[in-house]
Order: C-alpha cells, then sequence, then structure tokens
C-alpha cells in the first residue's frame, strides 16, 4: 500500500486504485499504533475514487524532522575521503564507514523540503552540487519502521570537502531535501535486492545513470534508527534518509534545469528539477 498526501487531500494506493484516507493529516496517521492495519481497512470498507490527480502530489510529510545517515556505503566513504583529502579530512570518513557508531545529521524540516515535481536548488555559494538518492524510512514516536519513501540528500560537495565541520552548511538549506511520491506502507524491512536508481537528465538527454542494491547498504535500518532515538524523542515520528551508495564522478555538478530521476523498487519515481 502507499500512502499518498496531495492538495486534496490523503489517499492510499492499493493494487492500482486508490482510496481516499479520512484523517486529520499526515501527522494523525503517523502517531497510530497500527498504521498498516488502519490504511488494510481504508481499503478493505472504503470504494475506490475514480481518479487521484498527480499532478497535485506534495511532499509526504507533516511536523516529522528529517535526519539522514552518513558513509553507509563504500563508495560514499571513497568519494568522500577524495573531496577531503586535501583539507586533512579524508581520514574521518574511513573512521566513521568502519566505527559502530554511525554518521547521522540533522536534514530538513517540512519547509526545506520539496515533493515530486518541485525544485531543488544548488547553494547559490556552491561550485560542486550532488544529488543524493536513499532510501528513506518513516519512523513511527515508538520508534518503529512503519513505512519507506525516497528522498533526496542535495549536498554541495566543494563545501562538505573544505572542513567536515561544513558538513549542515553543505547539507542544510532552503528545497536541500525531497521526499516522495508517496510512503510504502510497510511493518517488515525491504528485501536487499531492492533496487536503487539515479538518472539525471540534462537538456532531455542523460547526463548520469547509475544503480545500487541494497545488499551494499553497510548497517540496517533497524541499527540506525536504534541510535537515531537514543535519549531523542520524535513525538510526531522522522523520516531518517539511509545514505547514498550512489556517487556521479568527480567531474560532474549539477546545473539549473538539470531533471533528476530517483526510482526505487516498490516504492515509485521521485523526480525534481534543478531551480
Ligand atoms: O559525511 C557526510 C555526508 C554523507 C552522506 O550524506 C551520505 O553518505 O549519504
Ligand atoms: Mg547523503
Amino acid at each position: 500500500m502507499i500512502l499518498y498526501r496531495t492538495t486534496d487531500g490523503l489517499f492510499v494506493e492499493q493494487d492500482g486504485r486508490f482510496y481516499r484516507v479520512f484523517a486529520e493529516s499526515l501527522d494523525a496517521l503517523v502517531v497510530l499504533d497500527d498504521l498498516q492495519g488502519f490504511l488494510r481497512s481504508v481499503v478493505d470498507q472504503g470504494d475506490a475514487v475514480p481518479h487521484v490527480d498527480t499532478s497535485k502530489l506534495l511532499a509526504p510529510i507533516g511536523s516529522q524532522e528529517v535526519w539522514a545517515s552518513g558513509v553507509t556505503y563504500y563508495r560514499s566513504r571513497s568519494a568522500r575521503m577524495e573531496e577531503s583529502k586535501a583539507a586533512g579530512g579524508g581520514d574521518f570518513y574511513d573512521r566513521v564507514y568502519s566505527a559502530e557508531r554511525p554518521e547521522l545529521f540533522f536534514k530538513a524540516v517540512a519547509h526545506k523540503v520539496v515533493g515530486p515535481n518541485g525544485k531543488v536548488r544548488i547553494r547559490r555559494d556552491a561550485t560542486w552540487s550532488v544529488p543524493e538518492p536513499e532510501l528513506t524510512l518513516l519512523v513511527n514516536p515508538s520508534a518503529q519502521i512503519i513505512g519507506y519513501t525516497i528522498g533526496n540528500d542535495m549536498s554541495s560537495r566543494d563545501i562538505e570537502g573544505l572542513n567536515p565541520l561544513y558538513l549542515p552548511q553543505a547539507k542544510v538549506y532552503d528545497q536541500s531535501c525531497s521526499l516522495g511520491p508517496g510512503i510504502l506502507i510497510r511493518n517488515e524491512p525491504l528485501p536487499s535486492s531492492t533496487c536503487i536508481r539515479l538518472d539525471i537528465l540534462r537538456s532531455e538527454e542523460s547526463g548520469f545513470s547509475a544503480t545500487i542494491t541494497l545488499e551494499e547498504l553497510k548497517r540496517s535500518p533497524a541499527t540506525l534508527v536504534e541510535y537515531l532515538f537514543r535519549d531523542q524523542s520524535f513525538p510526531w515520528g522522522c523520516f531518517l534518509l539511509t545514505g547514498t551508495g550512489i556517487v556521479p564522478p568527480d567531474s560532474f555538478t549539477l546545473q539549473r534545469a538539470d531533471e533528476i530521476r530517483i526510482t526505487i523498487d516498490k516504492i515509485g519515481t521521485l523526480v525534481n528539477s534543478v531551480a
């Protein structure tokens, strides 16, 4: 089942049919003890609506904070070691990749998040920007993973590479994160064969494409969530991006009007352009 938020309200999709979800907000659903069971009853009891206007999709977020994990794939470790080598920061990335404690950082609140077909931004003071396509967990206030969506952790690699302490500036700014198109509501983990695909189109032609599977994710989603909830509460739940395993070559930087398409099996495709 996939939950969508639109300007016309909330809808759940099952087997290609859409059902209206009568709930005050996404927040009211995330705090339920059994969201999957609740939505199943909506599908079982409700009449399907004839049509949902996908041009009205919104980012599937309410009052949740968005957090992100770092250096959870070998490719991210190597790319970051290289970009921060001159600044003497390279060793940090190898150490965090091998450490027991993961890297977790604050990424966004709703007003910095862009939805499906919206425009993500590159910083005006950055010269080297990339999208980071990441499986994203929806976690309820009891620290249970209740859903999965697609996240784009937009990153300014030149700023991050200057000094690891500049990470918040490289990562957190207006329109630096996108989420969507909907949330796959699922209590069970996703299979390790789950594929994440990134396509970047420039002038409607392929600029960069790559895929990776969850088999290469070094830490389990459950472990990432366990660390995030240590000494920290989330009354409305939270989103947690699980890190990127795809990094374009160093010669690549995003440009205005590029189109970013991120596809994850069972969830869908998140499409954004660059403002
Ligand atoms: O350590 C810097 C950020 C890492 C990150 O965002 C990632 O690996 O996805
Ligand atoms: Mg990232």
